[in-house]
């Protein structure tokens, strides 16, 4: 199924007519530029083109109040004068004749993609749009925004489609107050906002901003504030946010649709957000999106004023919906300590309303400072200057290997649609058989397993080339496969292997300790402790089973660490017996593919073959199915993961979700 992109060249027309320095950064050039940067690296070409429309009243007074359309509707026949008298009306917005019209395609452009991706028409999308719509409320215009395009598509929506929870991630650097307001009472649409704030001294100033703002009545806890306090926030500051704080949340509340404020002024270089997220970060957020709804994910345009920096990161997100791999995440570091003390402080204000911040209950009641980190004079200095100096590298074009997915299967079993077939090689090459065979198999071995891991070591020398993105293989001896791709693998000096063992088999012994590989195991055997940094038990109580258990575990410990590590391969192996169902599995398949663009090799021990055909479905790129709404973890296994990620917070900076300096003494 395809993805959409929805654009038209008429919502440029919508142009500011005054000197203005408070507005003259929303300019046209904002879509010409993005668009042309999609055409140039052949994303339009592989979209799906989706006419706009003009929305209709009632669309508008979905949300909007009939007097405020009223007036905006006049827009079009006043004089320069008088626009530019009704402009001044609304704090940082201007109006052309041509704006009405604008901001009914722009919304128009946004139910467009909504339609089609409910309607199961495409996959995913991305509008392009303008004006933008967040800040916008149902009396007023705001922030260079006329319509709340997304406010009103989840409206529509839950409508329209009778469904009953809409997701609405805004990663746009302001706080989509509009959007809020909209939704404030309703548990139906769950809003999480991350923005500039800087304890209240940034645009547009409300405590209501501020990550103790919850949401009211019945949709407390639906409202998800994630303040920044700081200016110069990095790749590694939100992505620690989705670990830990949206994508728990998200899982936990398990939307229907997930609408995303694609703003992209947290874009480094962006002159109002002051940030520093590099355009692949942005394809990591719309991947860890991607999996949640059945893949039913809608970006719309909101902010983004660095041309270049903006035109980047929308194709890196198009990219991602179209379902290449990821790039290789860049610049991670450890969260700055302010982002976690905010992080912290968005956990706690949320623990009495999401199950999977409930355990951290005590550590959280802890004595932390909710009041700002001084900042040290030259750091203040610093940050001043960051502006001017901002230069990045182009990113990388990220190259779709011809092969998505290959097999390697034994004999007689049918290649899963999609997938390419791993021819076994009668004459593997004579160095590797005996390399093999002196490493693996005493005496002369069986000439059968010989050639299943000459096989397996071609497909990971394919991957490394590029020439496949990932696959599986289904094997005889699970351990013996797991020693020799590792070992295979972590023969190049820069290549590191995270392996990930679902199931409670025993991990071979001879692939941990050592630096290049990172084992994370989740089982269900409680006996088991390691105290390496790369070996790491995780043991549920109820082994795969727990499936809110399991989640915290993939983002509280398993994603982190992955990031953090920035493996060239990622290993998933499914243990004898591991008990998990294939909605998990799927997840864990999707999600890992975020890392080592895309290169995940599945090893499935034989016997285990019904999970065949969903890893394929994942491997493929296709959604996981939804996992439901998640009941609340084991106790037991909270505190597990709890104890793990404290444990290893310090080797592990990604795993960080309370700053340094403001820890309990007590804590470890
Ligand atoms: N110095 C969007 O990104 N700035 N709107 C107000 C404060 C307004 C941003 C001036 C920024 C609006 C969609
Ligand atoms: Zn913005």
């Amino acid at each position: 199924m395809a993805t959409a992109l929805i654009y038209d060249g008429e919502m440029t027309s919508h142009k500011l007519l005054w000197d203005d320095p408070l507005c003259d950064i929303e300019v046209p050039d904002r879509l010409t530029v993005s668009y042309e940067a999609l055409v140039r690296s052949g994303l339009v070409d592989r979209c799906a083109s989706i006419p706009v429309r003009e929305a209709t009243e009632e669309e508008i007074l979905l949300i909007h109040s009939e007097e405020y359309l009223e007036k905006v509707k006049k827009t079009p026949h006043m004089s320069v004068e008088e626009l530019k008298d009704f402009s001044l009306q609304s704090d940082a917005v201007y109006f052309h004749p041509n704006s009405y019209h604008c901001a009914k395609l722009a919304l128009g452009a946004s139910l467009q993609l909504v339609d089609h991706v409910m309607m199961g028409k495409v996959k995913n999308g991305m509008a392009l749009v303008r004006p933008p719509g967040h800040h916008s409320m149902r009396d007023a215009s705001c922030g260079f925004c006329i319509f709340n395009n997304v406010a009103i598509a989840a409206q529509y929506a839950k409508q329209t489609y009778g469904i009953q929870r809409v997701l609405i991630v805004d990663w746009d650097v302001h706080h989509g107050q509009g959007v809020q307001y909209c939704f404030e009472d309703d548990p139906s649409v769950l809003y999480f906002s991350w923005h500039r704030y800087e304890h209240s001294t940034f645009w547009p100033n409300l405590s209501e901003s501020d990550y103790n703002a919850v949401g009211k009545d019945q949709g407390a806890g639906f409202t998800v504030n994630l303040p920044w306090n700081k200016v110069g926030m990095k790749n590694s500051d939100f992505l620690s946010a989705f670990c830990h704080v949206l994508m728990p949340v998200a899982y936990e509340f398990c939307p229907e649709l997930v609408l995303v404020s694609a703003g992209f002024d947290a874009g480094i270089g962006d002159p109002e957000g002051e940030m520093c997220a590099t355009p692949d970060v942005f394809a990591h957020l719309t991947h860890l999106l991607m999996n949640l709804a059945g893949g039913k994910v809608c970006a719309v345009l909101e902010g983004g004023y660095n041309l270049t920096s903006l035109s980047q990161s929308v194709c890196q997100t198009v990219q991602t919906l179209l379902g290449d791999p990821n790039p290789r995440p860049e610049n991670l570091d450890s969260p700055c300590e302010s982002a976690l003390e905010s992080i912290h402080c968005v956990r706690r204000a949320h623990k009495q309303y999401w199950s999977c911040f409930s355990h951290a209950a005590d550590l959280l009641e802890g004595q932390i400072s909710t009041k700002p980190i001084g900042l040290a004079k030259e750091e203040e200095e610093s940050t001043v200057k960051k502006k001017e100096e901002c230069v990045w590298p182009e990113p990388p074009k990220r190259v779709a290997p011809l092969v998505r997915t290959a097999v390697l299967l034994s004999g007689d079993s049918v290649c899963p649609g999609g997938c390419e077939r791993l021819p076994s090689s009668d004459h593997p090459d004579p160095d590797v058989v005996n390399e093999l065979r002196q490493n693996f198999l005493q005496g002369d071995g069986d000439r059968e397993a010989l050639s299943a891991l000459a096989d397996l070591v071609t497909f990971t020398e394919k991957m490394e080339k590029n020439e496949i993105c990932n696959g599986l293989a289904v094997v005889r001896d699970i351990t013996l496969a797991v020693t020799c791709v590792v070992r295979q693998v972590t023969k190049a000096p820069n290549n590191r292997v995270l392996v990930v063992c679902v199931g409670d088999g025993e991990v071979p012994s001879n692939i941990t300790g050592d630096r290049k590989t990172l084992v994370v195991q989740i089982c269900s055997r409680e006996t088991k402790q390691s105290n390496c940094k790369f070996y790491i038990p995780v043991c549920l109580k109820k082994g795969c089973s727990d499936l809110s258990g399991f989640i915290q575990a993939v983002f509280g410990l398993l994603l982190p660490m992955g990031y953090e590590f920035d493996p060239s391969l990622v290993l998933l192996v499914r243990m004898p017996g591991s008990e998990v169902c294939d909605g998990m599995w799927q997840q864990l398949t999707g999600l890992l593919q975020s890392l080592a663009k895309g290169h995940t090799l599945v090893l499935i021990q034989e016997g285990e073959n019904t999970c065949v055909g969903p890893t394929a479905s994942s491997l493929l790129g296709n959604p996981a199915p939804p996992l439901g709404r998640l009941q609340a973890p084991l106790p037991q296994d909270v505190e597990e993961i709890e104890r793990l990620r404290l444990k290893l917070q310090g080797d592990w900076k990604l795993l960080q979700t309370t700053a340094p300096g403001a820890q309990r003494s007590d804590e470890l």
